[in-house]
């Protein structure tokens, strides 16, 4: 039986690899409740599928679906697609799910952290979340990982690493008073670098204009090599995310990362248009109480950089929007050893998030010390 281990991944000499170091596989949960996802959640499942069949072009796939979910998840996903039984909340496991770590000698591990549905009581976006709690603990189970659980609410969307001793944050997240109000900046910059392995926590200020995940970095910039981000973008002075981009672009270009290199910063523009919800679409989502309502022409956090790195593959979302081509283009000039597949962004998006938020990797390597 795995353990439960009291120490740090830190102590232990393990850190958390960058996304595009080798997986063995990756994680998703099946989207199902009607007061988040349109037309009870159907149109969602369809581009969930499409995630989990373009992921699994690179590497194994495993979806975890609710019990009375399992058998319509089995036959829309591709049969490449492992489909187990899991109880979740909700379907977001990249901040659900455990954040997996490794050693220098092939052994893996599973941080689980608490999750509070971003923001608990007081500004959390569903309730309970009870069950998205334990999906960490269940993943590393089935995995037979050993698991590190820090008394600590991070979601995996807040955090990116380059698997060489930096991490990149935002302040609106990690230091909202919704997660960990009882450690300063101070004491959560150890806590990463304890339970990530990094020497270098690089402080963004916010997250994408109208993201409900208290501005989560997956969504606004990452790593995309050793030295190298990306930072989504725009040119438009009286667009709200000018300034945002604006802020980020100067604090990247002031850093050094853990080996003491600047930071190159790669822009990938947003889409052309705002992308909004329609009456449909809103009409579509049960209201309940607890639940953030989705209305008729808010604008949604769309954001190409909230794409997957896989095994040969990176899967990027695509908005039928005049930029998306442009998109592609650019991240397949920063990931000239993959194939650029897009899938479509927009059910996602409705949901409250992207492509990254609804996977999890699950680097290579050995569950168990053998004697
Ligand atoms: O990581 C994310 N973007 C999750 C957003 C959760 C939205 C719940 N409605």
């Amino acid at each position: 039986m795995p353990r439960v281990l009291t120490s740090t991944p830190r102590q232990d000499g393990f850190r958390m690899p960058a996304e595009w170091e080798p997986h063995a596989g990756c994680w998703m949960l099946w989207p199902e409740r009607s007061d988040n996802w349109r037309n009870g959640a159907k149109p969602a499942q369809h581009a969930f599928a499409a995630v989990a069949a373009a992921i699994s072009e690179g590497e194994p796939v495993t979806v975890c679906a609710s019990p009375g979910e399992y058998a319509v998840a089995r036959e829309m996903l591709d049969p490449a697609v492992r489909v187990v039984e899991m109880t979740s909340n909700d379907s977001w496991i990249r901040d659900c799910g455990p954040t997996f770590v490794v050693n220098d000698r092939g052994l893996v591990r599973g941080v689980d952290w608490k999750f509070n549905a971003w923001g608990g009581l007081a500004d959390g976006l569903y309730f309970p979340w009870d069950q998205d709690d334990l999906v960490g603990e269940k993943v590393l189970e089935l995995e037979r990982d050993d698991r590190y659980a820090p008394d600590f609410v991070l979601e995996g969307g807040s955090i990116d690493v380059d698997g060489e001793g930096s991490v990149l944050v935002t302040e609106e997240c990690l230091l909202n008073v919704d997660r960990n109000p009882q450690l300063d900046r101070a004491e959560i910059e150890t806590m990463l670098r304890d339970y990530l392995g990094v020497e270098a926590v690089l402080w963004l200020g916010r997250g994408v204009h109208l993201d409900e995940t208290d501005g989560h970095v997956d969504n606004l910039c990452r790593f995309v090599a050793p030295g190298e981000v990306v930072l989504t973008w725009t040119d438009d002075r009286s667009d709200p995310q000018y300034e945002i981009s604006a802020d980020a672009l100067r604090r990247l270009e002031g850093f050094r990362d853990a080996r003491g290199r600047p930071l190159k910063v790669h822009r990938l523009h947003q889409p052309a248009r705002p992308v909004v919800i329609t009456a449909e679409e809103a009409a579509g989502v049960d209201r309940v109480h607890g639940t953030l309502p989705r209305q008729a022409g808010d604008r949604m956090a769309a954001s190409y950089v909230n794409f997957y790195i896989a095994n040969g593959v990176v899967v990027a979302p695509r908005f039928d929007d005049p930029h998306d081509a442009r998109a592609q283009a650019k991240l397949a000039e920063l990931f000239p050893t993959r194939r650029i597949l897009t899938t479509p962004g927009r059910e996602i998006l409705l949901g409250g998030g992207g492509i990254h938020c609804i996977t999890q990797q699950q680097p290579l390597g050995r569950p168990v010390a053998s004697a």
